[in-house]
């Protein structure tokens, strides 16, 4: 019995504590704060929890007293002034103490020395375009950041309410119609984490993830300068580059091809992890499988089936793309 208790109790321990969108596997300085005020108020929880058992177990226990009405009123004020004035009075002014720095810590403010780097990141249902606006970079679904540097994210929306978090570098922040709002987070070491939008946007919001990865200073810069020097390579020739100028590009931005701007920038699609924000592995079978059935896997997604175009000629398209890459 004991054992079994144990190895119950060690389950939710052992499973939620690392992972790619654990808040209790911090990788930044913000996510840091975040945690040591989760496991602070988990401390003070425990506490509370066991010294209220044990109060109820004693007053299980003990023996009936006999007390006056005037006693037993004396007691209750006791009870009521500690229980229900002292007691959160302390709690709440202890929790601002952690809490309000840790919400500080995430305002982009100026810090002398420090030169952030600003990334713009706008929600769409249902994926993340994200702009590098000093160097005139755009990529989509993935937030690629330099490790030891603040970032000021800069996160609105093109459409409805959505919600940017990633766990592991820091809070999360709303992204409204109309409105920017700011957050200052920072990656601490290398890695591959992962974001999900956090605000209920609609039928496909599960599948609003973003692939997140903080490269070495000297990796990011090369990841930004191919980027600018990248030069996009011509479009197949007859029927299939016409239809992807003509269709495609009504609505995604390959860079000096085509300018649509409702739907991801295709510009470096090839070097990216997942298409559909997160729905598909982005290899040779994953592509193919997004252009034909992609209102079957993230239906409702606002891309418009293309049946009506030859499977020869979306082969070619698709070939096409998988040049797409710095
Ligand atoms: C009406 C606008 C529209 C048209 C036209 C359109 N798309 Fe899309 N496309 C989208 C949207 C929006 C998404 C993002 C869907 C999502 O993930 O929710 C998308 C996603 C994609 C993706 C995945 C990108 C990524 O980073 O996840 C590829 C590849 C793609 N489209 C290729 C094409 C091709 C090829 C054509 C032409 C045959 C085309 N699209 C036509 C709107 C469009
Ligand atoms: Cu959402």
């Amino acid at each position: 019995m004991i054992k079994w208790t144990i190895l119950a109790l060690a389950v939710p321990l052992l499973a939620a504590c690392s992972g790619p969108q654990s808040i209790l596997d911090p990788a930044g300085p913000a996510a840091r704060q975040v945690a040591t005020v989760w496991w602070f108020m988990f401390g003070v929880a425990s506490v509370v929890w066991v010294g209220v058992s044990l109060l109820w177990i004693y007053a299980l226990a003990r023996k009936p007293r006999h007390t006056s009405a005037k006693q037993a009123r004396a007691i209750n004020r006791r009870w009521v002034i500690s229980g229900g004035i002292v007691l959160p009075t302390v709690s709440i002014i202890l929790l601002l103490l952690f809490g309000v720095p840790t919400g500080r810590s995430m305002i982009p403010l100026p810090v002398e020395g420090q030169d952030p780097l600003v990334i713009e990141v706008t929600g769409h249902q249902w994926w993340w375009e994200v702009h590098y606006p000093e160097s005139g970079v755009t990529t989509a679904n993935q937030f690629i950041v330099p490790v030891g540097r603040p970032l000021d994210v800069h996160l609105t929306s093109a459409d409805v309410i959505h919600s940017f978090w990633v766990p592991r570098l820091g809070g999360k922040r709303d992204m409204v119609p109309g409105r920017i709002h700011e957050i200052r987070l920072e990656a601490s070491h290398a890695g591959v984490f992962r974001g999900q939008c956090s605000e209920f946007c609609g039928a496909q919001h599960t599948r609003m993830i973003l692939h997140v990865e903080a490269l070495e200073p000297e990796g990011f810069d090369t990841w930004l300068s191919e980027r600018q020097s990248f030069a996009s390579p011509a479009l197949p020739p007859g029927a299939a580059g016409e239809e992807f100028r003509d269709t495609c590009g009504q609505c995604h931005r390959v860079a000096g091809i085509t300018e649509g701007a409702r739907a991801p920038d295709l510009t470096d699609l090839a070097s990216r992890p997942t298409l559909g924000a997160g729905t598909l592995e982005n290899d040779s079978e994953g592509l193919r499988r997004w252009l034909r059935e992609h209102q079957d896997i993230k239906a409702g997604n606002a891309m418009p089936a293309h049946d009506d175009i030859d499977d020869d000629i979306l082969e070619q398209i698709a070939a096409w793309l998988e040049t797409l890459a710095p």
